[in-house]
């Protein structure tokens, strides 16, 4: 799930207008939820205050690059899942989140840490 945090929304009366960029998906309202994504992607918001311009922004959604949303494989998205990583810094690794090779403080950036639901 996708809010607008990333502007004002302090002003009564905006609309909002998403998109993921690289396919032209459109989604409205806040806040979106987002088909499974398989690439790194850009999502850009856009806003109309008051039907008085717009202002814009744009976010990165990382992406595992072999699309392992689970790297300890308990079933959920949290920091367990990089303490799993740690001992891996800075050293040689096949299937690595950017697949560079190296286990580096990106890859850490791709692992989603939503801690919201308590995991069985
Ligand atoms: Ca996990
Ligand atoms: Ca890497």
């Amino acid at each position: 799930m996708f809010t607008a945090d990333i502007l004002d929304c302090s002003v009564v009366g905006f609309d909002f207008e998403w998109e993921l960029l690289e396919s032209g998906a459109m989604f409205m309202g806040d806040p979106i939820t987002l088909p499974m994504l398989t690439t790194t992607s850009t999502l850009e918001l856009r806003s109309f205050p008051n039907k008085r311009g717009s202002q814009s922004s744009q976010a990165t959604i990382l992406v595992h690059h072999h699309l392992n949303f689970d790297i300890n494989g308990d079933g959920c998205n949290t920091l367990d899942d990089l303490w799993t990583l740690f001992p891996f810094w800075n050293e040689s690794y096949i299937n690595d989140p950017n697949d560079d090779g190296l286990m580096s403080i990106l890859d850490f950036m791709y692992i989603n840490t939503d801690d919201a639901i308590p995991c069985p």
